[in-house]
């Protein structure tokens, strides 16, 4: 039924819109749309998938919800005609934070697309109460206070789903929480299921964000993956991991029973997806409840639980490839230790390769071995890192289960990273192209046809320019942030590690400082922008924080070179700042060292927004590379193979390339006096000294090519016509990164639900 905002208030005499502060509006919407989702039914198929991820970074759920519902800009006449603002309505909602980065964020895209395509499929994690933790700027280095998301009102829903979860020690019971995932345009609708314990003691947080890691009956889904550096946080993550895997197989054996299932046939009824290792023990405990509470065989139990799991491989680190010490885990869940050492005797007969084993040596578990030998496919998240995988990283599994390993490169949801985020744009397309990407993205190429057209360059132009001056208003207003809308904006946002390569980003920002010192001046003034947490235990990346943040002191006050260059890292980086971010941005760095980066979604999302890519040959950005050709991208850096030979063979001497002309001024530029007058000594030496003698992530190797493909970028972008086209090309071939496309191939190519 089809009643809009005004009607709904009468319908239960509420104010009038015109009388409600923000704060009253924002709950009344609340409860309008989650009113609306109530008129959804269920997605229904034999098969549910259930997609099991420690992160969903779901961001806030008002605007994407009011267009999933197809009623945005009616809500936001309505709101209009009584003289409120949408935008200022969305700021009173909290954000979660209940992901890191790229990973949590995916996992919302793709629970998206499945709503969208109709699939039935569900998100399940944990409803951590502080989520990761707030950032914080305090004399120019990265503190951490928790980040209290939950009101009253949110867009949870209770449900009297709960289970009974035996830990060694002691039992917890869980409850469900729901929240609705609204496809586009859609009458189904999907849940993303977050089990939580009963009760969460706040007290229990000491100082900043920590906590009694103790008592974890009382703080279990607290925070997002506290600090795992200590044997303490990593008992506490088993504790987490397993907490919601058991929910996890309690609710999917429920709603099999429920629809007929007799357990021999569960893998006819669900599928679950692996979201990197954290939600493995899930296989391992799937088993042991099929033989102890359904008088399953160990083997048969072992045949379906491999049919019915996928594990999705996101990184080649090894500290993100989770290796639990077995006697860690005999001290939470000694219960399904007796299973996973079963299925490493089977594996030990098989195979003598030290590579493949479950439990090495040392006594570790390897849940990534386990998932691959006990799961049905093995993905990677882009071509080039499927590849790494097969070729490398993985090869001894590859050589055994050659059909198992499968590519699914990473997409994006367009209704939240387009359509939300830069409706100016999304308005433009329409007018150009009409709305048919907004159900098959690949009708973005039709743009093509207006490649050469002067007009549609002037008025994506124009676009850009006022998302500058959108995202100038509102850092303003939030960060104390002036940013100049006439200049070029050079954006690198994500969190923040090595491999990511933000120091080497922060060494060009100091030669550029080091030029317009020397008279060398820009063309344009620069604006570099910065955004990403750091771990807490992460001490390199904090010492990156604070050189940024050290470098942004000194340039922005700098009257000399202000005129020319502003560096800015935003702080405590979340999805709300990267969708005011992003459309604003003219220059996207994707500087990470070729091999490293999975795959990478903020790119695909710089591209669809019209920004053009600054990027190494890695992730997905070599599959951007390949559908817009040389021409529409800025490539440089050594390859992936060049850096994994050089791993092989030790063959990169940082220091080599710090003694090089103008490396060597840029990187003893971090100790310099002006430095030390605002920063701390012990950090920048350290990092300096990193730099010089490690640099595990090769800064150095790049930065030469770095420096000067970023000139040239300058340089074009003073030529409109020659930039936009290019920014046609991208907008126009970014068909390819909807999360559609990837989600209707783990459709059609593993979870075979319809
Ligand atoms: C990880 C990988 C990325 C990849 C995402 C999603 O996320 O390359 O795009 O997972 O697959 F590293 P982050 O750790 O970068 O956030
Ligand atoms: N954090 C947020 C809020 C994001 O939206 C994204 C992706 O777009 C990421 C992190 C991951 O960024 P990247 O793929 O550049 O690492």
């Amino acid at each position: 039924m089809n009643y809009n905002f005004t009607d709904f208030l009468q319908k239960r005499n509420e104010k009038q819109i015109s009388e409600m502060t923000n704060q009253e509006i924002y709950y009344k919407l609340l409860e309008y749309v989650k009113e609306r989702a109530d008129e959804k039914t269920a997605n229904k198929s034999k098969k549910k998938i259930y997609y099991i991820s420690a992160e969903f970074l779901i961001g806030k759920l008002l605007s994407n919800n009011l267009i999933n519902l197809g009623i945005y800009k009616e809500v936001r006449e309505e709101l209009k005609v009584a003289g409120k603002n949408l935008s200022h309505i969305e700021e009173v909602e909290t954000e979660p934070s209940l992901g890191n980065g790229g990973l949590g964020r995916l996992a919302s895209c793709f629970v998206d697309s499945m709503s969208t395509l109709g699939i039935n499929g569900e998100g399940v994690g944990l409803n951590y109460h502080c989520g990761l933790f707030k950032q914080i700027f305090k004399n120019n280095e990265q503190t951490a206070e928790p980040n209290y998301w939950i009101e009253d009102q949110s867009w949870l829903r209770d449900t009297n789903i709960g289970y009974e979860v035996k830990f060694k020690n002691f039992s917890l019971h869980s409850k469900l929480k729901r929240i609705d995932i609204l496809g586009y345009e859609k009458d189904t609708k999907n849940y993303l299921n977050l089990f939580d314990i009963e009760s969460v003691d706040y007290n229990l947080i000491e100082n900043g964000i920590s906590f009694d890691e103790e008592n974890i009956e009382k703080n279990l889904t607290l925070f997002l993956y506290p600090d795992d550096s200590t044997k303490k946080g990593e008992l506490l993550r088993i504790y987490q991991q397993y907490f919601m895997v058991s929910n996890a197989a309690r609710l999917i054996i429920a709603e099999a029973t429920e629809k007929g299932s007799n357990i021999h046939d569960l893998a006819d009824y669900a599928f679950v997806q692996i979201n990197d290792t954290h939600p493995s023990m899930v296989i391992p405990e799937l088993i042991r409840i099929m033989t102890e509470e359904h008088n399953i065989s160990f083997e048969e139990a072992t045949e379906i639980v491999t049919k019915m799991t996928g594990y999705t491989n996101h990184t080649i680190l090894a500290e993100a490839l989770e290796k639990w010490p077995l006697d860690y885990l005999e001290e939470v869940v000694p219960n399904i230790v007796e299973i996973i050492k079963k299925l490493d005797k089977v594996i030990k007969a098989k195979y003598s390769d030290e590579k493949v084993q479950i439990i090495d040596e040392q006594n570790r578990v390897h849940m990534a071995n386990m998932d691959i030998h006990f799961s049905s496919s093995v993905n990677g998240v882009a071509y080039l890192h499927t590849e790494i995988l097969k070729n490398s990283e993985l090869k001894e599994f590859y050589e055994i289960y050659p059909n198992k390993f499968n590519n699914k490169t990473n997409g994006i949801t367009f209704r939240r990273w387009l359509e939300s985020c830069n409706e100016d744009l999304a308005d433009y397309l329409k007018e150009l192209i009409g709305t048919g990407y907004l159900t098959d993205a690949e009708n973005l190429k039709e743009l093509l046809k207006y490649v050469d057209d002067k007009n549609v360059y002037e008025k994506l132009s124009q676009i850009k320019h006022g998302n500058k001056i959108k995202l100038k208003k509102y850092l303003q207003h939030t960060q104390g942030i002036v940013i100049d809308e006439n200049s070029i904006i050079d954006t690198q946002i994500k969190r923040f590690h090595e491999y990511k390569r933000q120091q080497m980003n922060a060494l060009y920002v100091i030669k550029k400082y080091l030029d317009i010192k020397n008279g060398k001046l820009p063309e344009r003034k620069i604006t570099v922008l910065f955004g990403g947490k750091a771990a807490p235990a992460y001490i390199i990346a904090q010492d990156i924080i604070h050189l940024i943040l050290c470098l942004s002191e000194i340039i922005n006050n700098d009257p000399e070179v202000n005129k020319y260059l502003n560096v800015y890292l935003v702080e405590n980086y979340n999805v709300g700042l990267a969708e005011k971010i992003i459309p604003a941005t003219d220059i996207s760095e994707q500087i990470s060292l070729a091999s490293k980066e999975a795959s990478g979604t903020g790119n695909m999302k710089f591209m669809l927004n019209g920004a053009l890519t600054l990027g190494t040959m890695d992730g997905a950005n070599v599959e951007i590379h390949e559908l817009v050709g040389d021409d529409n991208i800025y490539i440089f850096g050594k390859n992936s193979d060049d850096i994994i030979k050089l791993y092989e063979t030790s063959g990169y001497v940082s220091k080599d390339y710090y003694k090089q002309d103008g490396i060597k001024e840029v990187v003893d530029f971090i100790t310099s006096d002006k430095l030390l007058k605002v920063g701390n000594k012990e950090r920048l030496e350290r990092l300096q000294n990193e730099l010089i003698n490690k640099d595990w992530f090769m800064t150095l190797i790049d930065f030469e090519d770095y420096y000067n493909t970023k000139e040239k970028m300058f340089k074009d972008y003073e030529n409109k016509d020659l930039w936009y086209k290019k920014v046609i090309n991208n907008i126009a071939k970014a068909g390819f990164f909807s999360s559609d496309r990837t989600i209707a191939q783990y459709e059609n190519e593993i979870w075979k639900t319809k």
